[in-house]
């Protein structure tokens, strides 16, 4: 049995023991040494004979008992019984992307979810996000995860955190192989597109066979597609395409390159080559001439330097004049995420988050966030428990009190997501007065024609105390596309008011768009970069915003959330007296 193999069936029964509710120290602890046996560079079966099991750094004698039992009998009775014990269905609730096993166990104790299809009505029923620890995202995120696996045929694109959760997954898990010297994700997840038709990694190794068996032994794979000796492509069991490059580590960084497109950008790379004699591929640059002398850089931006251009970040590799910025040194320099001071568009459970305002207070500062503004939604939102004034009142007077108290290392401004109504917004002006940060939003009339959701949205816009257009498309990326709105004159406009409109970090809705952000810092508006956080994890989505205002060329200059707590203060104020 190879040491994957062991760390394989540890894994399982981790999973298996979070299906049962059994307490997480056990299965963390047969997480951990499935790990350790992962990048163990001895074999696991050898040391078991010789009676050194338990030298392993984080296998004592209960988890070395359970090897020698799954290597002499090839099972682990333990995972036997309780794969005979949980309700089959669990299995299937378990290959929804965003559902881990213990979740699946809460679905299963607490609504006795225990098959996809009771899982699908649950979400449909809004009856999941009651549950602890999850906010009203968590539907969609489940309701998108089924559809996927119920209609494998329509090859939907995945949304970015899915696909970077699996691609972290597996780069982490193909770096544990003592034989892998370098890999990488590729594709259009490494340039951070807004969604990911497959995943694309790298790996370089001088034991290619054997990282090909590794590679193919991964549990959550059903079917190849393709098998060669240095291309897999397997299908993930929720539905998606993971391709796998093995190279030497001579081609790494050419193919690399290669595989991280995009093919356009690539095009254009292999101009520039011939331009200089040479031939660019996946396996590095080629001599055209007789000698067909072959030359392979040692990273990518030697690779790079020697087409002369400087090293161009992924986020640009769009062929959108990011080669000829690079020619003439004026790429910008990008955004990003440690220039992130605060995020300005946070849900609590005043509304229909799932955290409290110091619990995210206090994430947020561990995030390193200087503030933070809690923009919950407004009173006509009432699915979403839309705050109504007393209500709102009360909270700011909760926000002001933690202020107060001065322990939480950052500052919380107070905030709301107001609605954009019909004619008015879902506040009198006087209200808005007192709020520090204002966000309006649309989240009603989409079906209503351009001229009137463009006058909705001009009302917000040019409302003084409105300091953030959110979201401002409304589209749901993979399920609906936006409202009607020109967004040459939305830009225009907040250019005009100078409103900062939103990039939304929500994988779903990663609205304004890249392209669209790009065209509005051309014109001189303000960028804001919101998370819309609903749950304390979603906190991390920022990555995910931050990365389309790179592929927009955002630099940090232009972003309102670069700025610090003085700046930001100044700029809140000076708005207010502007127009
Ligand atoms: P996706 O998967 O649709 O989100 O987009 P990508 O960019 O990940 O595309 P994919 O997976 O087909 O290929 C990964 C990269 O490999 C792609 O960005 C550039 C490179 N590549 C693949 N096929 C070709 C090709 O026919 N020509 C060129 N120049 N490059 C290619
Ligand atoms: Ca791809
Ligand atoms: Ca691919
Ligand atoms: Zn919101």
């Amino acid at each position: 049995m190879k040491n994957y193999e062991v760390a394989w069936a540890l894994q399982e029964l981790a999973d298996l023991l979070d299906l049962t509710g059994e307490n997480s120290f056990k299965s963390r602890a047969y997480r951990v040494a499935a790990r350790r046996i992962q990048a163990l560079p001895k074999d696991i079966s050898d040391l078991y004979r010789e009676g050194r099991l338990t030298e392993i750094d984080g296998i004592g004698t209960a988890i070395a008992q359970k090897i020698g039992e799954l290597l002499t009998t090839g099972e682990i009775s333990l995972a036997q019984r309780l794969r005979e014990q949980i309700p089959a269905g669990l299995f299937d609730v378990l290959t929804v992307p965003g559902v881990g096993p213990k979740r699946a166990y809460q679905f299963y104790r607490e609504l006795g979810i225990d098959s996809l299809s009771k899982l699908k009505e649950a979400a449909k029923e809004r009856k999941l996000r009651r549950l602890k620890g999850m906010g009203s995202k968590i539907e969609s995120t489940v309701l998108a995860g089924i559809e996927r696996i119920e209609n494998p045929e329509k090859k939907r694109r995945l949304l970015l955190n899915t696909a970077d959760y699996y691609g972290c997954l597996f780069k982490d898990r193909l770096a544990q192989h003592p034989q892998v010297t370098e890999v990488a994700v590729a594709g259009s997840l490494r340039r951070m597109v807004e969604t990911i038709g497959d995943l694309d990694l790298v790996v370089a190794t001088e034991s290619p066979q054997e990282v090909a068996e590794y590679f193919k032994s991964f549990p959550e794979f059903g079917e190849l597609v393709a098998n060669g000796p240095t291309k897999i492509s397997a299908i993930h069991k929720s539905g998606f395409q993971v391709d796998l490059r093995i190279v030497t580590p001579q081609e790494y960084p050419s193919a690399l390159l290669h595989f991280t497109g995009s093919a356009d950008h690539n095009i254009r790379l292999r101009q520039l080559a011939k331009g200089k004699g040479f031939r660019l591929s996946e396996y590095g640059l080629e001599s055209t001439t007789d000698s067909k002398e072959v030359v392979t850089p040692a990273s990518e931006a030697a690779l790079y330097a020697f087409l002369g251009l400087p090293y161009i970040p992924p986020e640009l590799r769009e062929d959108r004049g990011e080669i000829e910025a690079g020619l003439a040194g004026e790429l910008p320099k990008l955004v990003e995420l440690a220039d992130i001071r605060g995020d300005l568009h946070i849900h609590s459970c005043w509304s229909d988050g799932g955290a409290t305002v110091e619990e995210l207070a206090r994430a947020a500062a561990q995030r390193g966030y200087q503030y933070i503004a809690i923009c919950d939604h407004s009173r006509s939102l009432k699915i979403a428990n839309g705050l109504e004034l007393e209500r709102l009142k009360r909270q700011h007077a909760d926000i002001a009190e933690l202020n107060a108290r001065g322990d939480l290392g950052i500052t919380v401004l107070t905030g709301i997501e107001v609605d954009i109504l019909d004619e008015r917004l879902d506040y009198e002006d006087d209200v808005l007065a007192e709020i520090d940060v204002v966000v309006a939003s649309v989240h009603s009339g989409f079906k209503q024609p351009l001229e009137r959701i463009m006058a909705r949205i001009e009302l917000a816009m040019r409302n003084p105390h409105v300091d953030i257009l959110a979201h401002p498309t409304g589209r749901l990326l993979q399920r609906r596309s936006g409202y009607a709105v020109d967004m040459n004159r939305v830009i225009d406009l907040a250019v005009e008011t100078g409103t900062a409109l939103e990039i939304n970090s929500f994988p779903d809705r990663l609205d304004l768009d890249d392209l669209t952000a790009r065209k509005a810092l051309q014109r001189g508006a303000t960028i804001v970069i919101n998370t819309d956080s609903h749950h304390l994890e979603q906190l991390a989505y920022m990555t995910y915003g931050v990365a389309m205002a790179r592929r927009a060329w955002a630099g940090p200059g232009q972003i309102l959330n670069c700025k610090d707590l003085t700046s930001l203060r100044k700029w809140l104020r000076d708005r207010g007296s502007t127009h």
